[in-house]
């Protein structure tokens, strides 16, 4: 993607090189971060480790596979908590004139609360009704796996006793001076095995460096300093950012930019941190995981984790006003359905002034935790994905757990009558019951078409009936090292290239430093990757490309992705069928003609969950 910024980050020098370390990204924006008082220095430590530049790659492991984020693609099911100043207000405020205007979180600016105002309230908050013990009960007992909290939202408030301000729980509250919330909930949880992660606002309404672009740098050396003292004290599994997207009221300065190097800063703090994409500007090139909010998407998302965030009433933040709470039954089917389609659920719930999760909340999510727990249903959660080789169908969901389908019947058929899936590659079925129900249950496959037929009511909404099924067993994994690479430093292949190589996958996240190799400039290269590619199935394979600027794919000559307009990081994708233990030939190009550069290859089929492209099965030109 073009972009018009300057490269304010650049190589300082070689060490990493000399040392043999990964390069990571450790730019300091010139001038950026100044030696103010009593402030923590979080590039002290970078400065002492060479910038990146030609030759980074940001891409650190293959998210889909990777052993780093394996919890988080089981785990499936979370817990988020919006709590704050905000939830002191318990979503009403009444003015000095004596109106009332409500709201939640956003409180503050939607109710034109002025911040001495804000602050003077702020001092009364007391949650003394915080039980991290009981949040975390209630967590395990929903079913749920990990918990996201709030550590800061848009109104800039600390929940734990930073350093770096007084504006926190700690210092500016009625709040026992001898708590940290933050630190009771991680040991509540620890004790559980509920992980812990933190949502982190990077749009801050409180502090006075923050909308102004020329003391932004000033605000983002304290937004450094606290996500420091959040990882190094308490030691999160997740980093959940938000408030990354343009805006006035106040204005958001922040850019790509600071997300490339936010990113690397924090992989270096610990590099088993899952980061969604409010790290950067909420694209698939950012973080680990896109974040869908109050929305499910319709289908698998390409090329990333991804995690649906969504309220259990219509508020993030506590509000007395709002008791529009989900059923048990909606917020059930939203966990299939996020399941089935390889996603996770991050469900909120907004404790009150007093710290208090609302009865309403605690009384539904057990009630998901009882369904999961009732007759194996979390069989179709946990562990579970897009099943690939059924199509979804109208009457519910359906997700996978190695051999066995788990339909989720959002609509029971009448007495007598059956279900159908459409199959998308060759497999028998084995058998079918219903969870919870000694019924029999008929399952024939005739050409395309499952029929699965119950003979009796349901049990429980959604219903679950478990599949069996077998499929083709796949050739054995191939002894690929790798596709043949040819990088250029101009954008259109031109003479001979500067760099010849064997690349073991293509899983390139190059951003606005980064490059193929040191020798090519991170402005304006072109790459080829040639060789043959060994599927293990026989089936239809759909190629993913994650690329910027362009991109072009063959497989065995014919052009299956062609986006040669430029743009920024997106995905491109097309099918073809290919033979088990076979070698395709294959030929994949990017260029990079300014601004940031990636190009990613993953794959997927029936049987073949979304994944880069493994080495074993790429082999290089010969
Ligand atoms: O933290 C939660 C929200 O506060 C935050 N992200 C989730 C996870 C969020 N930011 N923006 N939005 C949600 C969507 C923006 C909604 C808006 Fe409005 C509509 C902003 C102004 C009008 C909602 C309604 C917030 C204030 C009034």
């Amino acid at each position: 993607m073009k972009h018009g910024f300057s490269r304010y980050f650049r190589a300082l020098g070689s060490l990493p090189a000399l040392l043999g370390v990964p390069l990571l990204f450790y730019g300091c924006q010139s001038g950026a971060f100044t030696e103010d008082e009593g402030a923590i220095h979080p590039m002290n430590r970078s400065q002492e480790l060479a910038a990146s530049g030609p030759g980074t790659n940001y891409a650190i492991d293959d998210p889909f596979t990777a052993a780093r984020t394996a919890w988080w693609r089981q785990d499936r099911f979370g817990m988020f908590i919006h709590f704050g100043a905000y939830s002191h207000y318990e979503g009403e405020y009444t003015s000095p004139s004596g109106s009332v205007c409500k709201n939640a979180e956003w409180i503050k600016r939607e109710c034109n609360i002025p911040m001495s105002e804000y602050e003077q309230f702020a001092k009364t908050f007391n949650p003394s009704g915080f039980d991290a013990n009981a949040i975390a009960s209630l967590a395990a007992d929903a079913g749920q796996r990990y918990i996201v909290i709030t550590s800061k939202h848009h109104e800039g408030y600390a929940m734990w006793p930073t350093k770096v301000n007084t504006w926190n729980l700690r210092d500016h509250s009625a709040f026992d001076k001898t708590r940290d919330i933050l630190a009771e909930l991680k040991r509540a949880s620890d004790a559980r095995g509920v992980k812990l992660g933190f949502y982190y606002s990077i749009w801050d309404w409180h502090d006075p460096d923050f909308p102004n672009a020329s003391t932004f740098p000033k605000y983002k050396e304290r937004m450094y300093a606290q996500l420091k003292e959040l990882i190094t004290n308490y030691h999160p599994a997740i980093l959940w950012f938000d408030g990354e997207w343009d805006t006035t009221n106040p204005y958001n300065p922040w850019k790509a930019e600071d997300g490339e190097q936010l990113e690397a800063y924090l992989r270096d703090l610990d590099p088993n941190l899952i980061i969604n994409n409010r790290v950067g500007k909420r694209r698939v090139a950012d973080g680990d995981t896109g974040t869908p909010e109050q929305e499910i998407p319709n289908e698998p998302v390409l090329g990333q984790l991804w995690e649906s965030c969504m309220t259990i009433n219509g508020s993030w933040g506590y509000a007395r006003h709002d008791q529009n709470w989900k059923s048990v039954t909606d917020l059930t089917r939203k966990l299939t359905t996020i399941a089935s389609r390889s996603g996770n659920y991050l469900l909120n719930v907004g404790p009150d002034a007093l710290g208090r999760v609302p009865a309403e909340a605690a009384t539904r999510l057990r009630g998901m935790g009882s369904w999961l727990r009732a007759n194996g249903q979390s069989n179709a959660v946990y562990q579970a994905e897009s099943p690939g080789v059924v199509d979804e169908p109208s009457w519910g969901v359906v997700s996978r757990r190695g051999n066995k389908l788990y339909a989720s019947v959002y609509n029971w058929p009448a007495s007598g009558g059956s279900l159908t899936l459409h199959a998308r590659t060759s497999f028998n079925v084995t058998g079918a019951r219903v969870l919870g129900s000694s019924q029999t249950v008929n399952a024939t496959r005739s050409g395309d078409t499952v029929t699965i037929r119950p003979n009796g009511g349901r049990v429980g909404d959604p219903t679950v009936i478990e599949v069996g099924i077998a499929t083709a067993a796949p050739t054995p994994a191939g002894s690929g090292t790798g596709l043949s690479a040819q990088f250029w430093p101009n954008a259109n292949f031109s003479g001979e290239p500067t760099v010849r190589r064997t690349d073991a996958r293509v899983n390139y996240n190059w951003k606005f430093t980064g490059s193929p190799a040191s020798q090519i400039p991170a402005e304006t290269f072109s790459s080829r990757w040639t060789g043959s590619i060994e599927p293990r199935y026989s089936e239809a394979y759909t190629f993913i490309a994650m690329s910027d600027d362009t991109v072009r794919l063959w497989i065995d000559g014919q052009l299956v992705i062609d986006n040669t307009s430029p743009h920024g990081p997106q995905i491109d994708r097309g099918t073809v069928t290919l033979q088990a233990g076979h070698h395709h030939t294959i030929r994949l190009e990017q260029t990079e003609r300014g601004g940031e550069a990636s190009m990613k290859l993953l794959w997927m089929s029936p049987n073949t969950p979304q994944e880069i492209v493994p080495v074993t099965q790429l082999y290089p030109s010969p």
